[in-house]
């Protein structure tokens, strides 16, 4: 096991690489390629520049999070095609630079989803939460209707119009893709690009939906036991793997966590593990990492993976902000860095228990 934490590069993060490295027992970063637009070939040279930069402070680029999957991919239009032949492209570079695990996702039209980036809690933090009425007043195609009407926009950074308007319509595209097809879609790419990871030796590495429920209409598929096993056989390959993502699965109280990670514990490549707090079924805050402070059993969940020779990558998840930091929501310093150390703990605690070390 190897543990990580995610890194924005480009001066693109409060995060510094020297902070990272100060962290005991994280031995890499995953990252990615932020201005590189989605489907195009990421170019060899900044790989290795970034590499170079990541190296010089004695830490890794094993795992890229994430090559994002071009819409006309996920839609399964003709066009789709040339994009998974830019994302091989992408992947043969990546296997130049030393990568071996590849998190992406395969979400409709957006990536995850909360209604509130700083929600105060009881000990003076702040964390993202997500309240799903709120979230459905959030559907940009209400708000273009909205402004439409000229009766007041919701506002927030990165909603500017345009963006909502190709948001508003691709969401309106997916009310006619049954989940059927959008499977169909996804085992196309799938086969199109694991024998690329086989021969490139990356483990290709799925991140579930966030929140797991359905969401504007959107075909939601990552989000359950049943769902993942289904994802799974698309394609058998070892290759085609996931990214165990606690705190994306973890509000749907049925999703037995523990359960999953030993069910699925030899394709699971990437772990990230992080607490979350339900307060009913459609809607919860983050927590801190600990177990106590949400309704994950961290210690259950580490120890499943432990027990079925997880040998993958573990990054700390979503953070509170603490201690008056100001960062990207979620990935500030200080409580990723307890968080990191709180599993790696767990871990060693584990791992000596198991061998009935002293
Ligand atoms: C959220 C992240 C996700 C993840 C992507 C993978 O904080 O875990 O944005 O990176 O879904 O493609």
């Amino acid at each position: 096991m190897k543990m990580i934490i995610r890194w924005f590069p480009f001066g693109d993060d409060s995060v510094t690489l020297s902070q990272i490295r100060q962290i005991p027992g994280v031995s890499g970063v995953a990252t990615h390629l932020s201005k590189a637009p989605v489907g195009s070939v990421w170019p060899l040279e900044t790989l290795q520049e970034l590499k170079a930069e990541i190296a010089s402070y004695d830490l890794e680029m094993e795992v890229i999070e994430s090559v994002n999957i071009h819409e006309d991919i996920k839609k399964g239009l003709p066009s789709r095609d040339e994009y998974i032949d830019a994302y091989i492209k992408t992947m043969k570079n990546l296997k130049k630079v030393g990568v071996k695990c590849l998190c992406y996702n395969f979400m409709p039209v957006m990536d995850w989803a909360r209604s509130e980036l700083a929600h105060p809690l009881a000990d003076g933090s702040t964390v993202m939460s997500y309240r799903h009425a709120d979230a459905k007043k959030m559907n940009p195609s209400s708000i273009m209707d909205a402004m439409a009407e000229k009766s007041g926009g919701y506002s927030l950074p990165g909603w500017e119009p345009e963006r909502l308007q190709a948001m508003a319509s691709d969401i309106e595209y997916y009310q006619n893709v049954s989940h059927e097809a959008y499977w169909k879609n996804m085992k196309y790419f799938l086969d199109a690009i694991i024998p690329w990871a086989e021969q490139y030796d990356i483990k290709m590495a799925i991140h579930p939906d966030d929140p797991p429920w359905p969401l504007y209409g959107l075909p939601k598929l990552m989000t359950s036991e049943e769902n993942i096993e289904t994802f799974l056989n698309l394609n058998k390959s070892i290759y085609n793997g996931v990214t165990f993502c606690t705190g994306s699965l973890g509000p749907n109280k049925d999703n037995d966590l523990p359960a999953m990670a030993r069910r699925f514990a030899d394709r699971i490549h990437f772990a990230h593990l992080r607490n979350v707090k339900r307060r009913t079924d459609r809607d919860f805050e983050e927590s801190a990492h600990l177990s106590e402070a949400g309704d994950l059993d961290m210690y259950e969940i580490v120890k499943a993976l432990h027990d079925a020779g997880f040998s993958g990558y573990i990054r700390p998840d979503h953070g509170r902000m603490i201690w008056g930091e100001e960062a990207r929501p979620g990935y500030g310093l200080y409580d990723r860095a307890i968080g990191a150390n709180y599993l790696l703990g767990l871990w060693e605690a584990i791992d000596k228990g198991s061998k009935g070390a002293k």
